[in-house]
């Protein structure tokens, strides 16, 4: 708890949404159409202090969706990637007197450190990765489930630059003892019913190469809305570890036991193609969400678009991991009858997502686009959803629906 942190008053700015029927909010892109009705009549383009107009999903806490449509950049621009809070106290950080804790009873040497302690006392790193929200999609989910009915664009790839965490957490002398590191960011819940958003990672994840304490995005500070001024970035693993306003660390000999560790983020144990344990977590029939699952997303062609026959179209997409790198990418112009190699776009690191393309040529008539990636390791996406009742992981190969 940060006493210099100021509560920012969410002001209607600038409100975008205009009122239109359903059908509509599905063309320009607050769709897909699979959302349910009450998701679409409720979501509008609105604007954050900052941010482009973005795709509203609930206003307090602010959960923001990035429209399909940027993704087909390598990276997410700042102002228009998606931002997702629990809780509707969002601090306003002052980076002069934010401080990261580091601590607990698996850290021998305790320490406090300034931003600019943090950016001179450790060797820098950066690299791509996507972040994407355990719930990406949740509004897909047949039946519905509860949540924020994110449509595709809980998700995110930029360029982060910052330290590694090993190297702060070697500082603050983590013993052999330790089991779990928690973090703690500034926001706070209005009203004590929700519980503080803390969050765990087993200490072997912690001290991964690749988890960073992050304070640069694409080349520039963190947006507030996105952690400022720091945040954990923790590659290959869906973005509820990716703690914003990062303000205090805790080295663990023991499981924590918060809410947002111990009993949410939990999928069945054993549906999912998963590698990374968290094994200090796991129940008999639950286990924390680690990496993301295989999954592809295609950018550039609408849903029930119309386009020339006879006339090469250019289809293009993203697919990603949990960090083994993607191997393949296959598309069907057919439903899913024919499967043809589509072309990959440049290697950004296997944690990032990879562009891909496809051209062909359509005849008149009906189509039904697909994409399926499959990573290095051989795991591929989804036909069937793998229903559980948060809605999360859901890589169900896309069907898009053309008319040439
Ligand atoms: N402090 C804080 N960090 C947080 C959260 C939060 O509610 N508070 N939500 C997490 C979840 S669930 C997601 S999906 C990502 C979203 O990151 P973004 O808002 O930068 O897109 O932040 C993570 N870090
Ligand atoms: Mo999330």
């Amino acid at each position: 708890m940060n006493e210099t942190r100021r509560r920012l008053i969410l002001a209607m700015a600038g409100s975008a949404g205009l009122s239109q029927a359903p059908g509509a909010l599905a063309d320009r892109g607050i769709g897909p159409a699979g959302l349910p009705d009450g998701a679409l009549d409720s979501s509008e383009y609105d604007t954050l202090p900052g941010k482009q107009p973005l795709i509203k999903r609930s206003w307090r806490p602010p959960n923001f969706e990035t429209p399909v449509r940027n993704f087909n950049d390598p990276y997410t621009p700042n102002d228009a990637f998606f931002v997702r809070y629990h809780l509707a106290g969002v601090p306003e950080i002052d980076a002069s007197t934010w401080r990261l804790r580091i601590g607990g009873d698996a850290a021998g040497t305790p320490l406090e450190l300034s931003l600019a302690e943090l950016q001179s006392g450790y060797p820098q790193v950066e690299f791509a990765a996507l972040c994407l929200c355990s719930g990406n999609r949740r509004g897909l989910s047949k039946p519905h489930v509860p949540g924020i009915q994110w449509g595709h664009g809980a998700m995110g790839n930029a360029l982060w630059k910052g330290v590694r965490l090993k190297d702060v957490l070697a500082r603050a002398g983590i013993t052999g003892r330790a089991v779990e590191v928690a973090f703690d960011g500034a926001d706070t819940a209005p009203i004590d019913a929700t519980p503080d958003f803390v969050k765990s990672l087993p200490a072997w994840k912690a001290m991964d190469e690749n988890t960073l304490i992050a304070w640069e995005m694409n080349g520039e500070p963190l947006p507030h809305w996105n952690g400022y001024p720091v945040r954990l970035v923790v590659p290959g693993w869906t973005a509820t570890y990716w703690m914003k306003h990062l303000t205090g660390i805790d080295v663990r000999s023991t499981p924590s036991t918060g809410f947002w560790t111990a009993q949410a983020y939990r999928i069945p144990k054993g549906r999912f193609p998963v590698v990374d344990r968290f094994v200090s977590q796991e129940s008999e029939t639950t286990t924390p969400i680690t990496e993301m699952v295989t999954n592809s997303l295609i950018t550039n062609i609408r849903d029930q678009g119309i386009y020339r026959a006879k006339t090469p179209l250019f289809v293009r997409g993203v697919a990603w991991d949990g960090g083994y790198g993607v191997d393949r990418v296959e598309v069907s112009i057919d439903g899913g009858r024919l499967w043809q190699a589509g072309a990959l776009g440049e290697d950004l690191g296997r944690f990032s997502w990879r562009q891909w393309s496809f051209a062909f040529n359509p005849e008149p008539g009906e189509h039904v686009l697909m994409a399926r990636a499959t990573n290095r390791i051989g795991v591929t996406q989804t036909f069937d959803l793998v229903f559980n009742p948060a809605g999360y992981h859901n890589n169900v190969v896309q069907r898009v629906r053309i008319r040439c």
